[in-house]
């Protein structure tokens, strides 16, 4: 599996089906002015924020930072924190509607999160809350440097996979996925620059 997405990444095909189709990337979604405009004008725009994570008693900060945006009643709770939604930055509104024109889904949220470099990270989870309904679509939208995404199943012992994502780049995760895979954004050890990952979803409750 790792050696197809090799050889499909050097081929430059329009986009990978991956699990049974849980997992689509379309390396190269945005237009590329869309992409760079996208990527400078968040990343000084949005007040990027700081939050902490609470284990123990001791409040430890997130390796990057976020965001949270979307319509209002869109409160998002992970990780003993509430996000209240921001209002939509324009740029993201053209974004999510490009989105929307190319998938059978809508979303009316979306977690932005800033990568400042490759020891930023976002650990092993799933995107399995009740807010996001048993099948949640999810389309990530990739910014800046590439990293790699990797997934790994969630209930049986399992190599992990991985696959880069391009700046301008989607990756959908969709169906069975949250609830059959973990996934992660692994830390680099080659100095990398800043990356921006906007996830869209829709809150359902
Ligand atoms: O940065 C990424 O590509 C992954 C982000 C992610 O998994 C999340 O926001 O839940
Ligand atoms: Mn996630």
């Amino acid at each position: 599996m790792q050696a197809y997405i090799d050889e499909w990444f050097q081929t430059s095909a329009p986009s990978i089906q991956l699990e049974e189709n849980m997992l689509v990337l379309y390396p190269s979604f945005l237009p590329s002015n869309l992409a760079d405009h996208a990527l400078n004008t968040l990343i000084t725009d949005i007040p990027w924020q700081q939050h902490s994570l609470k284990i123990y008693g001791r409040r430890i900060p997130f390796p990057r930072l976020m965001y949270w945006m979307g319509q209002p009643g869109t409160a998002y709770r992970f990780s003993g924190n509430e996000f209240q939604p921001h209002p939509w930055h324009p740029v993201v509104l053209t974004i999510k509607s490009l989105i929307e024109q190319n998938l059978p889904a809508s979303f009316n949220s979306v977690l932005l999160n800033l990568y400042r470099h490759g020891r930023d990270s976002m650990s092993w989870h799933a995107d399995d809350e009740t807010c996001l309904g048993p099948t949640p679509t999810i389309a990530s939208i990739s910014l800046g440097s590439t990293r790699h995404f990797a997934w790994k199943p969630k209930f049986v012992k399992g190599p992990s996979r991985r696959i880069p994502l391009p700046h301008g780049s989607l990756l959908i995760m969709k169906g069975q996925f949250q609830h059959h895979y973990l996934h992660a954004l692994p830390k680099t050890s080659p100095p990398k620059g800043c990356r921006i990952n906007l996830t869209f979803r829709n809150i359902v409750q």
